[in-house]
């Protein structure tokens, strides 16, 4: 990323041209609301009804309201100002919530970096925005916040304050802020201003920023509480990393605020200790990417977990094999939701009521009306249905471009203005079904392999929690085929997997070259497993084994 001048930049954000603008408000999608006035609305009509549980902290609608504009005056006292930009950088909590909705109240706009965040990616978010505050925990999952934030205030004068939940004595203390709060008049908010900052989930590089304002923003959590029927009598475990688009407003911890629901907060995703807490709170939904919910299976299928409240789980950020996706209902005894969604915008859902068949087999609809998708060849002219090709797409709540991006926009967006998301899908019958991205097949001897087959036959596997293939860089072959597998206990050998995989049909040329069991799978931010350090370590481990065969 380049360093820019951030108001600049604000004011030069690619938009949606008048004509849009128009249609998406004649037609009731975008509103005069904002996320500070709907948390009014919506605690004035919940009261002391519990809105939030994290442990042993509950907070009703109304003392989260109150909390909200306690913190939203703090920020203002100590010098935070309308369009100013600040890092939020938070574990799963309740603070978390009310910080997020008093940055919405007055104006401030959040960068949500998730806690596996460090210094390089913090960098890039101080000196790409000129930050200037840094909203942290002391410590998360061992980590110590408070030293990174020292680094990064070394580095960036602009980086005036940093603020901490957690230890009294360091810092800014997040309580000593609602403690200090003298009434001031709060900025008046527009649905144009922008909410927050949600970051791109690419699994390359620096994430981009992603500018959502309250108008698409609050239409985006909207469409999903109709989505998802998310009402008063929701209640959401928040098990991904809460700054993530998905488990923020898709519809996520905001969806339910916002329909009145109860969010139930864990930082841990271990499955037993969230099968206790759904049984505990009476969750009715929760939400996860597919290495979770592998694993979730896998240790259901164990404990047999009493949870009949559960009624739905969501699974979304990568694909779901459609064998993991028919083991949901009966081990888990919900109902799968899957879901295809980016921080960029389109989000499609699988309905409750669809079919069996619809629910394991692809990852649902467009969730609006007004979302525009196009499915392309590489010259980007559309491909019949039932086809693969790349998906464009355009609508309410999709960015027109990055923040201060202009290279990069050219090549994520086409001229009129449809997002390229790089993900390969078929559409039949309006549901979308992903077979890939761009970058992700692997091409052995001139063969392209569908890597989705061989790890769906895998997983079928009796001693298979969960199965990755990638390619191994490879001078004659261009590419090998390596499979990671993530094993139960008692394991498997690898003869047995490529005996397996024979009697399953599989065409010789596709059973993978090479094996690596491994105790877990390394992840990105949000938990979905990084293909990327993968193919890292596996170079790594060739190069090694070939120095060695030098030696020999
Ligand atoms: C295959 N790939 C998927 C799916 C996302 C809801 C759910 C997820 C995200 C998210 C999100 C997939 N099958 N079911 O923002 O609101 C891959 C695609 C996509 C990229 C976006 C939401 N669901 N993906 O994961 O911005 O490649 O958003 O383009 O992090 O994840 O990643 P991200």
């Amino acid at each position: 990323m380049n360093s820019c001048d951030p108001l600049n930049e604000i004011s030069n954000i690619p938009y949606w041209p008048q004509e849009f603008v128009d249609r998406y408000i004649a037609d009731g999608l975008w509103t005069k609301d904002t996320f500070g006035d709907e948390l009014y609305k919506i605690s004035s009509i919940m009261g002391d009804k519990v809105a939030v549980t994290d442990n042993d902290k509950k907070l009703s609608f109304e003392a989260l309201n109150k909390s909200v504009n306690e913190l939203a005056l703090g920020f203002l006292n100590l010098g935070l100002q309308k369009k100013d930009i600040v890092i939020v950088q938070l574990p799963n909590s309740i603070e978390f919530i009310e910080i997020t909705f008093a940055l919405f109240r007055i104006g401030v706009i959040p960068i949500f970096a998730l806690p596996a965040h460090r210094e390089n990616e913090l960098n890039s978010f101080c000196s790409f925005t000129k930050a200037r505050a840094y909203i942290t925990a002391d410590m998360i999952a061992g980590y110590d916040h408070c030293i990174l934030a020292s680094s990064l205030q070394e580095k960036f004068s602009f980086l005036k304050y940093v603020i901490i939940v957690g230890k009294e004595d360091k810092e800014i203390n997040i309580n000593s802020l609602r403690n200090n709060s003298i009434s001031l008049p709060l900025p008046q908010i527009d649905a144009q201003d922008i909410a927050c900052f949600q970051l791109s989930g690419g699994t390359t590089g620096i994430p981009k920023l992603i500018v959502r304002r309250h108008q698409d923003y609050l239409y985006n959590v909207r469409a999903c509480i109709a989505a998802c029927h998310f009402n008063k009598d929701t209640t959401y475990l928040a098990v991904l990393p809460m700054g993530h688009n998905f488990p923020m407003a898709c519809p996520g911890f905001i969806g339910t605020i916002l329909a009145g629901g109860h969010v139930v907060i864990t930082r841990s995703a271990v499955a037993s200790e969230c099968f206790d807490l759904i049984e505990q709170e009476e969750v009715t939904v929760t939400a996860l990417v597919p290495p979770l919910a592998m694993v979730w299976l896998n240790a259901a299928s164990i404990f047999k977990p009493d949870i009949p409240s559960l009624q739905v789980l969501q699974v979304g950020g990568a694909r779901l094999s459609n064998e993991a996706a028919r083991q949901v209902e009966p081990t888990l005894g919900c109902k799968l939701q899957q879901v295809f969604g980016m921080a960029e915008g389109l989000i499609c859902f699988t309905d409750l009521n669809d079919s069996e068949e619809i629910v394991t087999t692809t990852q649902g609809k467009p969730m609006s009306v007004a979302d525009e998708v196009r499915v392309v060849d590489e010259l980007g002219h559309p491909v019949p249905d039932g086809e693969v090709g790349y998906i464009l797409t355009r609508g309410p709540y999709t960015i027109r471009g990055y923040f201060g991006q202009n290279e990069a926009n050219k090549t994520s967006f086409t001229e009129d203005g449809f997002y390229k998301s790089g993900d390969l899908v078929r559409k039949i019958a309006g549901y979308l079904i992903v077979e890939g991205r761009d970058k992700d097949q692997i091409i052995q001897g001139g063969e392209n392999i569908s890597i989705e087959e061989i790890e769906g036959i895998l997983i079928k596997h009796s001693a298979i929690i969960d199965a990755v293939i990638v390619g191994l860089p490879d001078e004659y072959y261009g590419e090998r085929i390596c499979a990671f597998v993530l094993c139960k206990t008692p394991p498997t050998t690898e003869n047995d997997l490529r005996l397996f995989l024979k009697n399953q049909g599989l065409a010789p040329f596709k059973i993978p070259y090479r094996f690596e069991f491994l105790d877990q799978f390394p992840t990105t931010g949000v938990g979905k497993i990084s293909k990327k350090e993968l193919r890292k370590e596996l170079l790594k481990m060739h190069l090694e084994q070939e120095k060695i065969k030098k030696v020999i």
